[in-house]
Parts: structure tokens; sequence; C-alpha cells
């Protein structure tokens, strides 16, 4: 049976529909609007407490057995181990994979996510202090991001794995977040060939939001 997706049209929501798709695992797609409170339904909270998408359940889980899973990072290593792909083997370029994704989940999510807030308010005063500390520690971290990418075709190494799905559903925003990628060369040059991958492009494409 396929994995059920729980998501919407977000960074978060399309790392998961990209890494499903990398992986040829099928999956029905089930829309949380949380822009109109869907995700503190009770039912939608038994499997995904802290009321956020993405949230999986594979019917197929250890055993045999369904299995839900929350929180983004956990949800592409649980598939990553399922598949046996996009997790290197090799225990250094593994590290590696789990370091930045880690360094997405804590950092590369929250701080142009806030980016993404403190832009949409109206008032100036308002806007001024939090997008200047959020603008600032954004672009540091694509400055990371890009030392990385100056000696490593991706970010575990070689090989492309969960911590780049993870990346991309965030870069995929930088124009929300007001970087240009002119000016990280190695993350545009990055960026440019994972976006340009078919699995990658499907996962971008795949309806999350409902049509009204
Ligand atoms: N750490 C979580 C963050 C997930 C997250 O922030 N999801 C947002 C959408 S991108 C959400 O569901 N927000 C709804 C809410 O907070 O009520 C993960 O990586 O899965």
């Amino acid at each position: 049976m396929p994995i059920q997706l729980y998501t919407f049209d977000t960074p978060n929501g399309r790392k998961i529909s990209v890494a499903l798709e990398e992986m040829g695992l099928p999956y029905e797609v089930h829309v949380v609007d949380i822009t109109q409170g869907e995700q503190t339904a009770p039912e939608f909270l038994k499997i995904s407490p802290n009321n956020k998408i993405p949230a999986i359940i594979d019917p197929d889980g250890p055993g045999g057995q369904p299995i839900s899973v929350f929180e983004s990072g956990a949800i592409l290593i649980y598939l990553a181990e399922k598949t046996g792909t996009f997790l290197p083997k090799d225990p250094r370029a593994r590290v590696a994979a789990l370091e930045w994704l880690m360094f997405q989940v804590g950092g590369f999510g929250p701080m142009p996510g806030q980016v993404h807030h403190f832009a949409g308010l109206e008032n100036e005063a308002d806007r001024r202090y939090g997008l200047e500390r959020f603008m600032a520690e954004t672009r540091r971290l694509y400055g990371v991001m890009d030392r990385r990418l100056a000696d490593h075709t991706f970010f575990a190494g070689k090989e492309i794995s969960i911590a780049d799905f993870a990346i991309v559903g965030w870069a995929w925003r930088h124009e929300r977040h007001k970087i240009d990628l002119a000016d990280f060369p190695n993350v545009q040059r990055w960026y440019r060939g994972v976006m340009a991958r078919d699995a990658v492009m499907r996962g971008f494409a795949v309806g999350l939001k409902r049509s009204s």
C-alpha cells in the first residue's frame, strides 16, 4: 500500500515529496491546509502532535505493521533506511549527510522562515528589526553552504543524499527570503543541478494545494 503523505505546499512539505519521488516510493497526498488551521484537527494531531506538516503513515512499517512519522528530518531518515538509499553507507559520508540534514532542520529553515514572517508584516517598525536580524543570519547560512559546496558536489560528498532534499526545499524559496543566488555561486551551481533532476521536478510539481 502506498505511503500516506500529509503535507502542504511549503519548503518542509516539498522535501518529502521530492524524497519520495527520488526513492521511487508510491505515495498518496493528503493536503493539510495550514492556512485554514487543519493542522490542529484531532485526527491529524494523532500522527503529528506538534501540529505541523509534513507527516507520513507507512502502512508497511517495521514488522509489516503501520507506522506514523512526524518531523521532516525523521521522515527523511526513516525513508532512507526503509529503501537503503540516499543515506551513504560509508560512515564518514553518512555522518556528513546527517550533519547537513540537522543543519537544515535546526537552522536553514527556522531562520529563512522568520524572514518570510517578518517580510509579511505591515507595520514598518515591527518589520525592520526582525528582517535585519533574520536576513543577516540567513545570508550567513548561505555563506556556510557556499563554502561547503566549493569542494563538494553535494552536501554529503560525491553522492546526492537526504541532506540535499532537505536543503533544496528551503533554497527553492530563496527569492522569498531575499537571497540572490548569484552571490553564492557554489550554492547556485548545486541548486540548478538538483532542481534539474526529473524526480525533483516531479516532487515540486505534485499538487499539494487543494484546488478551490
Ligand atoms: N521541524 C519541523 C517544521 C515543520 C513546519 O514548520 N511546518 C510548518 C509548515 S512549513 C507548519 O506545519 N506550520 C503550521 C503550524 O505551525 O501551525 C519539520 O522539519 O518537519
